[in-house]
């Protein structure tokens, strides 16, 4: 008898006759590929592809970025602006008019009645360069309230602090062609085939080419630590214990470049001293890496003609991840690895827009890398947008994660929630919810109806999505790049650019400004504000940008196509124009596993999903990969407490409990355990998030848990079933 069928159907690709393709970037993470959405006759966004001869992607893209299209005709997008008096009452349907008069009276209102700086506002990493910039210029130069951020501090806080305090200022100063010229590469705490895909195909491509060592730091066996020659599982939040003793063994053996440290740096001698202390030996204890390894990695590194460093949220997001970057520069300063082709520190960004935000919404000071604390910057941005400089606070004022501590001490009254969604993705969730319950006054602006801080809200603006709108995008090498809008926004969502320039209209003190209101009018006005400064995007514009398929800044009259390094000249931003060495005493004060709560509670990401899958949770193409809460358990441990693979266990912090399915993998040791961060009412429930006393920014990825099975499996899956699932 034959096997199989005897017939078969001819393969047959679905038909899609395209009526133009239009030009965009990516709006997920921060790697910034050049991507093309096919629209069909009808308008309708049918397909998309990679752009070739973009240097980005050269023509590939990840499976969330081939789907990204399917955004536009998702579920519960927001079409209608919301209001209603009390939280208690169901929302009523409104108009533009009222949910943006009610917002800026109550601004004005709790203002007035409580200070300027009890109202609040929080904004993220995925607008428009654009709309940051607007978004800049009403709250420092018409709400004056100092109390706005972004989910940068969750996020990339750590990278720009540790940036300015070794370079004198933020900007990553390598790019992806690095690649192709180092001699070693060390990655910690990034898991690039997950979380850059494409940043990972690059890198691949160079090593297939050419091939050279790769030394991964990370507690778990990533998919990018399998493919390295050292694999380094540190203890969670020891990377600065590391990095210190490969620094004690490179000067111990004379391996720096004496040159370069003398030409470009200041603090050599007391780095030296503190580095002295910092013994291979001492670090083996600290972060369980044998002295014999972190010596043999040392060498490895300091031998290499050009050697750089990569990281992303394994370092930020930890008690030391404004000093684990620092320690980061140090070690590329004192190896002479800044600015040369192969040799960089290089933060590898998250969101796709997280630059932008740090380049031009004024969130931590003044537009175009400018602070409050520098009379010459305020004197400038007084004059560019015609504010009194005595308007603009002194210095600058909370961070998100100090904003809502504020809220629960009563001094903050109002927030304004600009594409983010905290009650997912903060620290301590159940928290987070009751603190938003307090303001008397919450207004989200999200693309999405769904989002949970809705639930807490008296306006809900809906706001266009990527795609639907147009603007410019910086990613992490730091290539500004131009999204085209593909589509109309549904029903009567808006632009936030269109929303921040409406709302200003509402407020007597805009009467004095002036706020441009098309993406090509605002760029205009960014390319002039940032002119002769590092993020010089003055020679660029939107139709260079395409036509290039993304520009790198500094892009100015020296620098018609854009520049794929700083401190090529070993000049810094500091006065002098030397580099900072700095002593970083490693101090053990993170939560770490103890008897009662025995196991270390690590997350992150996952490729099909993006943070609180408000997008991806609704594409079914990368939803159902991973669609219900789940956490990776070493099979051993899994023995001990008799766990089976697809058991729901709970998982117990000091802080509250959350219910997941077990997966079995060695991906993670048997004392620690990892749980994606994009469900809802799932592992923040447990995060302690302790802060980096530097960036504020929570460590997200070390908290110790205790894990429970649970014995009526059938009533645990009934609980999770209610979990939100999209
Ligand atoms: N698919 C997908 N891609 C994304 C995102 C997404 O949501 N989905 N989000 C984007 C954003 S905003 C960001 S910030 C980036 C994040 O990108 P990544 O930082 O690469 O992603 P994570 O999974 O958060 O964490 C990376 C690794 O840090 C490790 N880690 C944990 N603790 C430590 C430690 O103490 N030391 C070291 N060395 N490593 C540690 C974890 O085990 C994990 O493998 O991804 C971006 N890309
Ligand atoms: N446990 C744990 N928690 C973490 C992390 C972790 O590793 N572990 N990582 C942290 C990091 S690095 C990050 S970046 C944060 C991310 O945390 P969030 O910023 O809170 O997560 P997102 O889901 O990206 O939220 C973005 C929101 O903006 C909306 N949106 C998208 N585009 C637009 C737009 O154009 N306009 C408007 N108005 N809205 C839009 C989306 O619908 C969504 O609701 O999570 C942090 N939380
Ligand atoms: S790698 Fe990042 S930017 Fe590129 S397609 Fe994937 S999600 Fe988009
Ligand atoms: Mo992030």
């Amino acid at each position: 008898m034959l096997f199989g069928r005897t017939h078969k159907n001819e393969i047959k690709l679905p038909v899609k006759p395209i009526e133009k393709w239009v030009y965009t970037t990516c709006g997920y993470c921060s790697t910034g590929c050049s991507l093309e959405v096919g629209v069909n006759a009808e308008g309708k966004a049918v397909t998309a592809r990679g752009v070739n001869d973009a240097d980005v992607n050269r023509g590939k893209l990840c499976l969330k970025g081939i789907f990204e299209y399917e955004v536009f005709e998702s579920k519960n997008r927001g079409t209608v602006p919301l209001i209603r008096k009390d939280r208690a009452d169901p929302y009523q349907k409104s108009t533009w008019d009222e949910t943006l008069n009610k917002t800026a009276a109550e601004i004005s209102r709790i203002q007035a009645l409580y200070g300027r700086d009890s109202f609040a506002i929080v904004s993220t990493g995925q607008l428009y360069t654009e709309e940051f910039y607007t978004l800049g210029k009403l709250v420092r130069g018409v709400i004056g309230t100092n109390n706005y951020d972004g989910n940068t501090t969750l996020c990339m806080a750590s990278a720009v602090s540790g940036y300015k305090r070794s370079f004198g200022s933020d900007g990553p100063p390598g790019c992806y062609e690095d690649f192709e010229h180092t001699g070693c590469l060390l990655a910690l705490g990034s898991n690039l085939p997950e979380q850059h895909p494409i940043i990972y195909y690059r890198l691949k491509e160079a090593r297939d080419r050419r091939p050279f060592p790769m030394i991964v730091v990370d507690p778990r066996v990533t998919m990018l630590a399998q493919m390295a020659d050292i694999h380094l599982p540190v203890t969670p939040g020891t990377d600065l214990a590391l990095l210190n003793a490969m620094a004690h063994v490179i000067l111990k053996e004379g391996l720096q470049d004496e040159a370069y440290i003398r030409a470009h740096t200041n603090g050599f001698d007391n780095f030296k001293k503190l580095i002295e202390e910092c013994s291979p030996e001492k670090a083996e204890a600290i972060c369980g890496i044998t002295a014999d390894l972190i010596r043999k990695t040392a060498r490895i590194y300091a031998e290499a003609n050009a050697a750089m460093t990569i990281w992303t949220m394994g370092i930020n997001q930890s008690t030391h991840g404004s000093d684990g970057v620092a320690a980061i520069n140090n070690l590329n300063l004192i190896t002479g690895n800044i600015g040369k082709p192969g040799g960089t520190s290089l933060s590898i960004t998250g969101q796709c827009n997280a630059m932008g935000t740090r380049e031009f919404s004024s969130c931590s000071g003044l537009p175009a890398y400018r602070t409050l604390e520098n009379k010459a910057d305020r004197a400038f941005a007084a004059d560019f947008w015609g504010v009194d400089a005595r308007y603009f606070p002194e210095k600058r004022g909370l961070t998100e994660t100090d904003i809502f501590p504020a809220i629960e001490r009563g001094e903050i009254k109002g927030l304004w929630l600009i594409a983010t969604n905290p009650m997912t993705s903060m620290p301590n969730s159940p928290q987070i919810r009751n603190i938003l319950d307090q303001l008397e006054f919450l207004v989200v602006q999200d693309a999405y109806a769904d989002v949970e801080t809705v639930e807490s809200a008296h306006v809900y603006l809906p706001a266009a999505l990527w795609g639907e709108k147009t603007g410019v995008f910086t990613n992490t090498e730091r290539r500004v790049n131009l999204v085209r809008k593909v589509v109309e926004p549904p029903g009567q969502a808006k632009p936030d650019l269109w929303i921040f320039t409406q709302l200003a209209k509402r407020f007597e003190r805009a009467k004095d400004l002036h706020f441009a209101d098309t993406p090509a009018a605002v760029f205009d006005e960014i390319r002039a504000a940032s002119k002769g400064r590092l993020c010089d995007y003055s020679a660029m514009t939107h139709e260079k940008i395409e036509a290039a398929r993304g520009i790198q800044w500094p892009c100015n009259t020296k620098n018609q196509t854009g520049s794929p390094r700083l401190y090529t000249e070993g000049r810094f931003q500091y006065p002098d124009g030397k580099a900072k060495l700095i002593a970083l005493p490693f101090v053990d004060n993170n939560e770490v596993p103890c008897e009662e709560y025995p196991f270390w509670l690590n997350s992150g990401r996952v490729i099909e999903h993006w943070h609180t899958r408000t997008k991806t949770g609704k594409i079914g193409n990368l939803n159902k990969f991973s669609p219900a809460p789940y956490m990776e358990m070493n099979p051993r441990t899994a023995e001990e407490l008799g766990v089976r693979a697809m058991d729901f266990v709970r998982v117990i912090s000091r802080r509250s409990s959350a219910i997941v399915l077990v997966q079995l993998t060695e991906r993670v040791a048997p004392d620690a355990v990892f749980i994606p961060m994009h469900y809802y009412n799932c592992v923040n429930r447990l995060v302690k998030g302790l802060l980096d006393p530097y960036s504020r920014q929570p460590a997200y990825k070390q908290s110790a848990v205790r894990i429970e099975l649970l014995m009526d499996q059938d009533a645990a899956a009934k609980t999770a079933a209610r979990l939100r699932t999209y």
